[in-house]
């Protein structure tokens, strides 16, 4: 394991950094429950260094009744006894700092779990008290106030509002178990800035945002049926100002932040991302783009132009723990990603899925900016079927059950083929069952496969580390033809930094062909086929990278290469 801690000047890490999403609860199993823990990611550590990413981000590791998998938070300052301890999670964040991982941790603005003492507080107190204003409580409408105070559905399904035995209603756009808070309360807005500085005085590097575009409503509450402009809780002018005050935090620790902001319109996303507000934010669009050379173009193309006025870098997101896994996702008919269309019984074809997800893999690597990799992703996991009474996503109960809900893609990591659980380290069976294939998919046998994802993974992610032109800066398109996307990055400059360039993970190709070139004046190209006909490469002098063989010199379909060449 190599791994030394970053340099402190490097201020701008998170420009192109590639920062590794752990689920923790899937990660690994310390202390063999059934759930993944602290200790478990503590003993998977090295892994993270061989794979070669800068910083990780959890999903929420606090105290909570996990009614949504953690985004239901009951205390920010204690860490889930399932997970492990706050002395443990210390010592996570000392460690990985020290082997060169950032931590990245998640913060859920929105709404608190209905364990959390504010909203137990609320009920307690009753319709009309003060402690009530700290969420949005309503009485309801009709005859006897059993018709919900507005409209509004929940991002899961069914009314957003649910009623008490005291007859007010409480406003939740997720789960009733997630309650909203009322953002134009001081003491909400003071205790998250209290709570982004008792993080960061714990060495935390960077906090994601969760459901940052939701936070402000407007006061009224009125419906939403007319299509209002502007919307009553999405995308609200106040979250500006919110961000503006967490910025003026973060800056004096040096901290990070991206924004889970889902917003069609870019022109409003990118107000996030003004110098004085959010870092980054997650590339939505990007994710949600089937596998289609034109529609990518178009997706990077406007996710770059979008970031150029602000400065910020853009982010590439192919996977995470709330969307259809890629592998299984580039397997489909439809290789897109829309939360309404998920559904039971999609016919998949995983060779094709994997095919893909390679060359997506080199795609979204090559790009400029910073990349996130789901756990598992390294792993080629495709999306796993859970039995009907083993789901516990409330999207799934929340649909009537016809939405299949997103446990297929939180599944607990395959680790040693032949161990039981397949290594994730449980002594019962893991909290989520996992699929019969499992081992084939583990990652001390992926280790040993140089045609593995994970061996690509890490050769990729070698490569970009080391080679310089990836990462942050300028990119151009070159000519290709229809199908097929090609871009070069400059700055490669010396060439230095790269050892022998070979290393294609199949070991076949005409790269052999080629001695490594000395690289002066040369460009990194990026090209990947997405048409059916193999496809001739541009003049190069070496191959660098390829998501699979080359066939006679051509690239075939579904794959992509890195390649050195002149401009
Ligand atoms: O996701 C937010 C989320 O689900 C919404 O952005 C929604 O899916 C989107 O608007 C499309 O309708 C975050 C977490 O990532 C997720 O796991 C949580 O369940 C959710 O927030 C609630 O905290």
């Amino acid at each position: 394991m190599e791994g030394s801690p970053p340099a402190p000047g490097d201020t701008l890490w998170w420009r192109d950094a590639v920062i590794y999403q752990v689920y923790v609860r899937s990660f690994a199993d310390g202390d063999g429950d059934g759930t993944g823990d602290l200790a478990g990611v503590r003993a998977r550590l090295p892994h993270l260094v061989e794979l070669g990413v800068d910083a990780l981000w959890f999903t929420p590791w606090y105290l909570s009744p996990l009614a949504d998998g953690g985004y239901d938070v009951a205390d920010y300052r204690t860490i889930d006894p399932a997970f492990g301890t706050l002395a443990e999670a210390e010592k996570l964040i000392a460690e990985a700092r020290a082997l060169g991982l950032r931590t990245i941790i998640d913060i859920v603005p929105n709404h608190v779990s209905d364990r959390h003492i504010w909203f137990r507080a609320a009920l307690a107190a009753g319709p009309g008290r003060p402690e009530r204003a700290l969420f949005h409580f309503r009485a309801g409408r009709g005859e006897h106030g059993e018709v919900p105070p507005n409209d509004w559905v929940s991002e899961f399904g069914g009314p957003a509002w649910t009623r008490l035995d005291d007859g007010e209603w409480y406003l939740h756009l997720f789960a009733p178990e997630q309650p909203d808070l009322n953002w134009a309360h001081p003491s909400v807005r003071r205790e998250h800035e209290e709570v982004l500085r008792f993080w960061f005085e714990r060495g935390v590097a960077g906090v994601r945002i969760d459901s940052a575009a939701l936070l402000a409503k407007d006061p009224a509450l009125p419906d939403f049926t007319a299509g209002r402009d502007p919307h009553p809780y999405v995308d609200l002018d106040e979250l500006h100002t919110i961000y503006r005050s967490w910025r003026a935090i973060a800056d004096t620790y040096g901290a990070v932040f991206v924004g889970e902001v889902w917003l069609p319109d870019t022109e409003r996303f990118v107000r996030y991302l003004r110098p004085d507000e959010l870092h980054t934010a997650f590339n939505f669009s990007f994710l949600a783009c089937p596998w289609d050379a034109g529609r990518m173009r178009a997706a990077i193309e406007a996710t770059l132009a979008e970031h150029a006025p602000v400065g910020a870098p853009a982010t590439w997101v192919l996977c995470n723990h709330d969307v259809t896994r890629t592998v299984t996702r580039y397997g489909r008919e439809e290789s897109g990603f829309d939360f309404a269309a998920k559904e039971f019984g999609t016919p998949t074809d995983h060779g094709l899925g994997t095919r893909r997800a390679r060359a997506a893999a080199l795609l979204s690597l090559a790009l400029p900016g910073s990349v996130y990799l789901y756990q598992g992703e390294e792993l080629g996991l495709p999306e796993a079927e859970i039995p009907l009474d083993r789901i516990e996503d409330p999207m799934h109960a929340r649909s009537g059950g016809t939405d299949p809900g997103r446990d297929g893609c939180r599944v607990p990591l395959p680790w040693t083929a032949d161990a039981p659980y397949s290594g994730f380290g449980s002594a019962t069976e893991p909290w989520l069952p996992q699929p019969e294939f499992w081992p084939a998919y583990a990652a001390d046998r992926q280790t040993a496969d140089p045609g593995s994802m994970l061996t690509l993974y890490r050769e990729a992610l070698r490569l970009r580390r080391t080679v310089p032109g990836f990462g942050d800066g300028p990119m151009h398109w070159r000519e290709s033809v229809p199908g097929v996307l090609s871009f070069a990055r400059p700055g490669t400059g010396d060439g230095s930094g790269t050892g022998d360039g070979s290393g294609t993970g199949d070991g076949s190709g005409p790269e052999d062909d080629f001695g490594p070139g000395d690289g002066s004046g040369t460009e990194l190209v990026c090209v990947v086929n997405f048409s059916a006909e193999p496809a001739p490469l541009p003049p190069y002098t070496e191959v660098l990278l390829t998501s699979g063989p080359l066939v006679a010199g051509r690239l075939p379909r579904d794959t992509a290469v890195w390649l050195r060449a002149a401009p």
